[in-house]
């Protein structure tokens, strides 16, 4: 089943963030189990180049999504093109955002994405007849203006999916930028955020890494979870590792408390 059905059947997704731009690390990580994996252009250090090989590195054993740095219509089509699932576009502030991003990954007569599925076509059976029921478009609720307007981004018709930054929304919300944030403050927009995208059938995403916070975020509605992101993987088994080897106290977070 692709991304789109899983979503709308209700199926929760363990799902990989991978920051680092190498095909091996990513196979390493998606063959664990996982079924969905992120391509972090925005932060990671994926450039467009990059995001190919990635994907096929990835797409034999998980759903892959990319996660582009902006709005960039272009960036949205070029990886679309290449085979990418579904997309996630950050700091989505206003409907008429919203309405830009699902218009550029839409083939006409419902959006103005250009036509040149060059992988896509190879990969998915009628790619042309179908991307525009297929394809998954997660807009990012992570800034106070874009919390502001929640309800009119989440009328946007044809975006799939809410996807929220819990670092970014922590500044939204006047706190210090973390994942898995247990502050009320924080909790309630979640929750929020939840309820309304529930409310016009959009499936809803969280960026994390504790696994405590990420089973609860389930139960509030939460899909699409990011449950392991490479680079926190390296770091902390390797901190672990070493820790060991030295008879010292193992630090469970030996990062803080924003793993990125
Ligand atoms: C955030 O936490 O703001 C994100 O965008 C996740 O990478
Ligand atoms: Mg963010």
């Amino acid at each position: 089943m692709n991304l789109k059905k899983r979503l709308l059947a209700g199926d929760t997704l363990s799902t990989a963030w991978l920051s680092i731009n190498h095909t091996f690390v990513a196979e390493l990580v998606v063959r664990q189990g996982f079924d969905a994996a992120v391509i972090d252009m925005q932060h990671g250090l994926q450039n467009l180049p990059d995001v190919l090989p990635m994907v096929q590195a990835v797409q034999p054993h998980v759903l892959p999504v990319v996660r582009v740095p902006s709005a960039d219509a272009a960036t949205l089509m070029k990886v679309l093109d290449m085979g990418a699932e579904g997309v996630i576009v950050p700091l989505v502030n206003t409907p008429a955002d919203a309405k830009a991003i699902v218009a550029a990954c839409q083939y006409p007569p419902q959006g103005v994405r250009s036509f040149g599925p060059t992988r896509a076509n190879h990969v998915f059976p009628d790619y042309a007849k179908k991307a525009n029921d297929n394809v998954t478009i997660f807009a990012m609720i992570e800034t106070a203006e874009g919390l502001a307007n929640l309800e009119d981004i989440c009328k946007t018709p044809g975006l799939s999916g809410i996807f929220i930054g819990p670092a970014d929304l922590s500044y939204a919300l006047g706190l210090e930028p973390r994942t898995d944030n247990p502050d009320p403050k924080h909790v309630e927009a979640v929750k929020r955020i939840i309820t309304v995208s529930k409310e016009h059938n959009l499936a809803v995403g969280i960026y994390g890494d504790d696994p405590t916070y990420l089973q609860q975020a389930v139960t509030w509605g939460i899909q699409l979870v990011i449950t392991a992101t490479d680079t926190v993987l390296l770091a902390r088994s390797a901190k672990q590792k070493l820790l060991a080897f030295q008879n010292k106290e193992h630090d469970s977070e030996p990062r803080g408390r924003s793993p990125y």
